[in-house]
């Protein structure tokens, strides 16, 4: 790979043309800036040069600071003060004018590089954006003062509170750019712009100094106090965003010199906090889950999966059949009778149709998709397949007669997949030969708009099948992660302990609505342990809860609560009560007092309180969150020592797309390694002794791998590199 710099070259017409060179995306590494910084001087001090004109290689102007340098560096962005303080005042108000010349995207130090230059010219469908507040960062090249004055404040907050990028033509529309064009276009345009504004025919705009486009002083005041207002209820745990809009609102306040002064104070603030940390964690690990050891780093070459079969019609099978027609994938969908077709198939027009309504996507492109999907009662067609994927019923029986059908009707190399969430991989194609093409495909529900997608492998699963797969998932736009065949593969079995330690509290005599508002309000997850179960319903939670009980007798709490709701028919969402109350409309009621004798019941049941007369070890909303996800994390490591995830980061992704965990806290090892795994440890193995008399202990037992990170202090995610079940 080159070393990140920058390049030089003059036009006969006395452009100097500087160029980003940083592939793929033009990172703005230091030795890029400054390399850059160096050019911009020596172009400003030449007399050949009349102007300057700034691009990026390989048709990407920039995709930003690297992100990896600010691992390295410890707050603060790891560059000197020259280039910092003074490289985009250089590029805006030396000398000789400057124009950005923007293909593909501009995001993020990218954009502010190009905001300094005097006038930008895009091409059309290049991306332009700050989304430095998704890295828990904000603007910190002055684009918190720049891009106000470009675009006015209520559109720059937005922007950046976003983090979303625009097109060049929306950018055009609100003066961000001056012209687009085609790529063919783009850096003679830029050069002609850049002659234009050195021989005074064209205005030489600097945007630090522009107040055209600034709303008057109590409209934006108002504009910042409403961001404001929004971003406390939208973000509360984020203190970042704040801090950004503190620097917005001095520069508005006290001009675009303070604001910039501000904007480096908050900037690093921001970089100090672990939610920085956190976010370019979760940034990385999203794109190394498809790196996976044995299966991409061997030689071997994806097979193209065109078209694939979809056996079942359900809510899953229609919406992985929505997602995979999205994707240009045809799809054929298998279902029992012409009653589950038709309706499987008129649920996949009204996914597709629902992207329409929603302004995603057009009437005709609809239509085009639509016919990518084709139904069928029969396995005549299957042997044009490349892929299929079971979801029928959870029924062993049922599976294991599907895929002796699937042998039979398709081409040898064709790849057997299951969507099962529950059943042990081997045993689904237990009866067939073909257990070398045959992995497990696991969707999370609704499968055409959760992005995670688990590619289980068994011992027998070959390298080449489970590599298509990877390419599979990643064409229909999901986050695929390989992990091994276990109860309840990586996710489900890391997050059993979720509901459990929640019932052990309430059996202990706490409220339940209390355990939801501390997991869901004071940490972030989108529902509390008692919400979720009533979304997944008592009678899967039952069903799961057994089969958790079989593989893992030791640390299973059986809570006698759920047994008394599924007789009870309270099973949650779907029967309208459960440990709320729903109305049908999607709101949710706390029901204090139709809970009231089953938790009584389950209190006497459960005969914890009998020891432990003073209630449960836990009482604030912190302790809360321990109790609750220490066991999580205990699971977690017991997961990456028996190598069922590649790595451990994969499981941070896994449980930020499947279970969303606040992706802010890292996902579930990072959060761990943040917290600390002594102290982890330490908090397990107190209550794995409160709970000795009850026979409990082993609920909360710090595994191995967890006490030696403990006592060695090794971070959890450095992995466990002797283990692989995958
Ligand atoms: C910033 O600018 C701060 C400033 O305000 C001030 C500082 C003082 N750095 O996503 P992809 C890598 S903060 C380093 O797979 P795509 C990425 O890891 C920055 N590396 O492709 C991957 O590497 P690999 C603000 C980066 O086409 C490869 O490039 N900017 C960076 O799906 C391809 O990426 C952002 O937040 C980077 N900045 O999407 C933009 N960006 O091949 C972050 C990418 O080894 N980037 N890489 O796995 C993105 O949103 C997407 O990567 C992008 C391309 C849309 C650009």
């Amino acid at each position: 790979m080159p070393n990140p710099t920058a390049s030089m070259q003059m036009t006969d017409a006395g452009v100097a043309i500087v160029t980003l060179e940083n592939p793929p995306v033009n990172a703005l590494h230091p030795a890029v800036l400054r390399s850059l910084f160096a050019h911009v001087r020596e172009a400003h001090a030449s007399s050949q040069v009349k102007a300057i004109v700034i691009n990026g290689s390989k048709q990407r102007f920039s995709a930003g600071f690297d992100i990896n340098q600010f691992a390295q560096a410890s707050g603060g962005n790891g560059l000197d003060d020259t280039v910092n303080d003074a490289l985009c005042e250089l590029v805006e108000s030396g000398p000789k004018p400057t124009v950005a010349a923007i293909e593909g995207m501009a995001l993020g130090g990218g954009l502010e590089v190009a905001m300094s230059c005097n006038a930008r010219v895009a091409v059309a469908g290049a991306k332009l954006g700050l989304p430095e507040l998704s890295l828990g960062i904000l603007p910190g090249f002055g684009g918190t003062q720049r891009l106000p004055r470009l675009v006015g404040l209520q559109k720059a907050c937005e922007m950046m509170l976003t983090s979303k990028p625009i097109p060049a033509e929306a950018g055009a529309k609100l003066g961000l750019v001056d012209a687009v064009v085609s790529s063919a276009q783009l850096l003679d345009t830029a050069c002609q712009l850049a002659l234009g504004i050195a021989s005074g025919v064209k205005p030489r705009n600097q945007s630090l100094y522009r107040t055209d486009k600034l709303e008057s002083l109590g409209e934006a005041m108002m504009i910042l106090d409403v961001a404001r207002g929004q971003t406390m209820k939208r973000a509360r745990h984020l203190q970042h965003p704040l801090f950004c809009l503190d620097a917005i609102r001095i520069g508005v306040e006290q001009g675009g010199i303070a604001g910039l002064k501000a904007e480096q104070e908050a900037f690093a603030k921001s970089a100090a906090l672990d939610t920085h940390k956190a976010l370019v964690h979760i940034f990385f690990a999203q794109r190394t889950t498809k790196r996976v050891k044995g299966i991409t780093d061997v030689g071997l070459k994806p097979r193209p999966i065109k078209k694939i079969a979809v056996l079942g019609g359900g809510l899953m099978g229609s919406g992985i059949a929505t997602a995979s027609i999205l994707a240009g994938v045809e799809v054929l969908v298998k279902e029992i009778n012409q009653k589950f077709l038709d309706s499987g198939m008129e649920r996949i027009k009204a996914n597709i149709m629902s992207q329409v309504k929603k302004g995603r996507m057009k009437q005709a492109a609809a239509e085009k998709v639509l016919k990518l999907a084709k139904g069928t009662l029969t396995y005549d067609d299957f042997g044009s397949v490349d892929m299929v994927i079971e979801a029928a019923i959870e029924d062993i029986k049922l599976k294991q007669q599907i895929f002796k059908d699937l042998e039979k009707a398709c081409r040898k190399d064709c790849i057997l997949s299951s969507n099962t969430s529950t059943i042990d991989i081997k045993l689904v194609g237990g009866q067939t030969q073909a257990l070398d093409r045959i992995v497990g495909a696991h969707f999370f529900s609704p499968a055409h708009i959760m992005p995670l997608l688990e590619i289980v492998r068994t011992d027998q699963s070959s390298p080449q099948v489970v590599l298509d797969t990877l390419e599979y998932g990643s064409r229909i736009k999901k986050t695929p992660v390989v992990v091994g065949n276990c109860t309840g593969f990586a996710v489900n079995r890391v997050f059993f302990p979720y509901t459990q330690s929640a019932c052990m509290l309430v059996d202990l005599g706490m409220d339940p609505y209390m355990v939801d508002k501390a997991i869901a309000g004071a940490f972030g997850m989108p529902m509390g342990p008692f919400r979720l179960s009533d979304l997944v319903g008592a009678d899967i939670g039952l069903h799961v809860g057994a089969n958790f009980h079989d593989s893992f007798p030791e640390r299973v709490y059986k809570a006698p609560i759920f047994p008394a709701l599924f007789d009870a028919k309270r099973l949650g969402e779907k029967t309208g009560s459960g440990f709320y109350k729903f109305d049908g409309k999607r709101k949710t009621l706390p029901d204090a007092q139709g809970l009231k004798p089953f938790l009584e019941a389950s209190r006497k049941a459960a005969g914890l309180m009998e020891h432990h007369k003073q209630g449960p070890p836990v009482k604030s909303a912190q302790d809360i969150i321990e109790f609750i996800f220490f066991p999580v994390v205990n699971e977690g490591c017991r997961v990456i020592a028996e190598g069922i995830v590649d790595k451990p980061a994969d499981l941070d992704v896994a449980t930020v797309l499947a279970m969303g965990f606040p992706p802010y806290r890292g996902g579930l090892i990072k959060w761990a390694d943040l917290t600390g795994a002594a102290h982890v440890a330490k908090r397990l193995s107190q209550w794995a002794e409160f709970f000795k008399a009850d026979g409990l202990s082993g609920v909360f037992e710090p595994c191995q791998y967890l006490k030696e990170a403990a006592s060695s202090g090794r971070q959890l995610s450095a992995g466990n590199s002797s283990a692989s079940k995958l």
